[in-house]
C-alpha cells in the first residue's frame, strides 16, 4: 500500500485476505442469527431448507442457505423484513421498480453510519479528499442516489454541492461558478449536461471538473470514453441497489479496471441465474449478496439480477477486496429477437461507434403473434440532420449495419429529429416496452 492510498476509513480494502475472511466470518454468523430470531420471513424460509444459523461455520456454508428475492420483499410490503422495531429505524427509502408496489428498505442509525463508511471509501477510491467541491445530482428523495452520496461527500469532509436532478442550466452555472471538482450523478444525465452547457457557449473541458462518479444504470465503456473526452474528466462507475443499502457497494479504484466489492459489508456470490450454483471467478452470472452488518434489514443472499463477473487478480491500486467486472446488463433486461438474445448495452456499444457521440437513443419492443420485433430509434444532432430523403437514409443505413455487426441480425432504425427523445435526469429510459400492451 502507497502511502498516498493509506487513508484509515479505507483501511478495511487493503486487509491481508487471512484477516478479511476472518471477519467476514464473524460477521455473516451474526447476521444469519439476527436475520433467523427476528424476521419470521427468514426463520420460515431457513427451516425449510433444513438450515439453522448454526449450519455456518465456515463461509462456503453460506452456499446452504436459501436466496431473496424482490418478491420477497413485495409480499412482505410494507415493512414485514424489518429486523429493527420501527423505534430504532431512522429512515426509510424505496425503489419503485416498473410494476407494482414499491419495495421499502429501512436503516437505524448505525446502518446509515455503515452505509456512509461505504460511501467516503467510495469517493476517496475515485480520487476525491476533502478538498473537493462535489456537486450531488442524484436525485434526493426515496431514491438512495441523492441522500447516499451526499453522506459520503460530507463524511470526506468535501464541500457538497446538494443541487439534487433536474434544473439542468442551474447545475450547469454551479459547476462553472463554484468551480465544481466533482459531480455525482446518472452518466445519462451526465451526457445530458454536456449536451446543455454545448448549447449554453459553455466548453466543460474548460471547468476546474475533474471526476465524475456516475451509477444507478449500465453504461458502456464506449460511453465512459466520450464524457471523460467530452468533459475533460475521469469518469469512475459506482454500484449498489437500495436492498442492500444504495449506492455504495461496489466502486472503481484508479485503474478502472472492474468494481472493488466493499466485501467487509456486502458479501458477494456468483452463481448462474438458472441453477443457482455458483460459478468459478471469472464466469459471468447473476450478483447474489448478503449483508454483514445491516441491522434494521438484513439480506441474505440478496439475487441482485445484475450479471457481473468475480475478478480474482490482484489490482494495482493495492487494495485486497475483491473486484467485480462492469455491469452492463441484468438478467430480467434481455429479450429475445428472431431467436437472438439482445440486451440494451449492445445496441448502445454499436450507436457509439458508428455516431462517434452519444446520440439518444431508445428501443421499442412490440409484439406481433407471439413473436417480439425490435425497433432503435435514434435522434439525429442538429449537425447530421437534414431534409434531403436520400441523406436520412444513408444515415439510417449506417446505423441499421453498425447495430447488425453486433447482434447478428437486421435491426428496424428509425432516425428522429433533434430534441424529440425526452431527457431524463436520474436512470435513462432506453427500452419502451410494448409488448403487453
Ligand atoms: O440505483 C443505487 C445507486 C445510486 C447506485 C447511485 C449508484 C449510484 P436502485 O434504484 O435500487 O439503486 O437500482 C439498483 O440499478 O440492481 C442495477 O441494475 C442498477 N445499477 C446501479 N448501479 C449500476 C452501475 C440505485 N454502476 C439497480 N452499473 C441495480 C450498472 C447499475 N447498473
Amino acid at each position: 500500500m502507497s502511502a498516498t492510498t493509506f487513508n484509515p476509513v479505507s483501511a478495511p480494502d487493503y486487509l491481508p485476505k487471512e484477516k478479511l475472511r476472518e471477519l467476514q466470518t464473524e460477521r455473516m454468523a451474526n447476521i444469519l442469527r439476527r436475520a433467523y430470531e427476528k424476521v419470521p420471513f427468514y426463520k420460515e424460509s431457513f427451516d425449510s431448507m433444513g438450515v439453522t444459523p448454526e449450519s455456518f461455520k465456515n463461509l462456503e456454508d453460506i452456499a446452504k442457505f436459501p436466496f431473496t428475492i424482490k418478491t420477497n420483499l413485495r409480499d412482505t410490503y410494507p415493512f414485514g423484513l424489518f429486523a429493527s422495531p420501527l423505534s430504532e429505524v431512522v429512515r426509510l427509502h424505496a425503489s419503485s421498480g416498473t410494476t407494482g408496489k414499491p419495495i421499502v428498505v429501512a436503516y437505524t442509525k448505525e446502518d446509515l453510519d455503515v452505509w456512509q463508511n461505504a460511501m467516503v471509501r467510495s469517493l476517496i477510491s475515485c480520487g476525491c479528499s476533502k478538498h473537493d467541491l462535489i456537486q450531488i445530482a442524484y436525485g434526493y428523495g426515496l431514491f438512495t442516489g441523492g441522500l447516499g452520496a451526499h453522506a459520503g461527500a460530507e463524511g470526506l469532509g468535501a464541500t457538497v454541492i446538494p443541487a439534487s436532478g433536474g434544473n439542468t442550466e442551474r447545475q450547469i452555472m454551479l459547476l462553472k461558478d463554484f468551480g465544481v471538482t466533482g459531480i455525482a450523478c446518472t452518466p445519462s444525465y451526465f451526457v445530458h449536461m454536456i449536451e446543455e452547457a454545448g448549447k449554453m457557449g459553455i466548453d466543460m473541458r474548460q471547468l476546474p471538473l475533474r471526476v465524475g462518479i456516475f451509477g444507478a444504470e449500465p453504461w458502456t465503456p464506449e460511453m465512459r470514453h466520450y464524457v471523460e473526452e467530452a468533459a475533460g474528466i475521469k469518469a469512475f462507475d459506482i454500484y449498489g441497489l437500495s436492498e442492500i443499502t444504495g449506492p455504495g457497494v461496489a466502486v472503481e479504484c484508479e485503474c478502472q479496471q472492474g468494481m472493488h466489492v466493499f466485501e467487509d459489508l456486502f458479501y458477494p456470490e456468483i452463481v448462474d441465474p438458472d441453477t443457482l450454483q455458483p460459478v468459478p471467478d471469472g464466469v459471468e452470472g447473476e450478483l447474489v449478496i448478503t449483508t454483514l452488518m445491516k441491522m434494521a434489514m438484513p439480506m441474505i443472499r440478496y439475487r441482485t439480477r445484475d450479471l457481473t463477473s468475480i475478478m480474482t487478480e490482484k489490482c494495482s491500486c493495492g487494495r485486497t477486496i475483491r473486484r467485480i467486472s462492469k455491469i452492463s446488463h441484468r438478467s430480467d433486461d434481455m429479450f429475445i429477437i428472431r431467436g437472438v438474445n439482445v440486451f440494451p448495452s449492445q445496441i448502445e456499444t454499436a450507436i457509439l461507434s458508428e455516431g462517434k457521440q452519444l446520440l439518444q437513443y431508445q428501443i421499442v419492443l412490440t409484439r406481433t403473434k407471439s413473436l417480439d420485433n425490435m425497433e432503435v430509434h435514434i435522434e439525429l444532432t442538429p449537425e447530421m440532420f437534414s431534409d434531403k430523403v436520400s441523406e436520412i437514409e444513408a444515415i439510417t443505413k449506417r446505423f441499421s449495419k453498425a447495430i447488425e455487426k453486433i447482434i447478428n441480425i437486421r435491426a428496424a432504425v428509425k432516425m428522429l429529429p433533434p430534441n424529440s427523445i425526452p431527457r431524463s435526469t436520474g436512470k435513462a429510459k432506453r427500452v419502451i416496452d410494448k409488448r403487453n400492451d
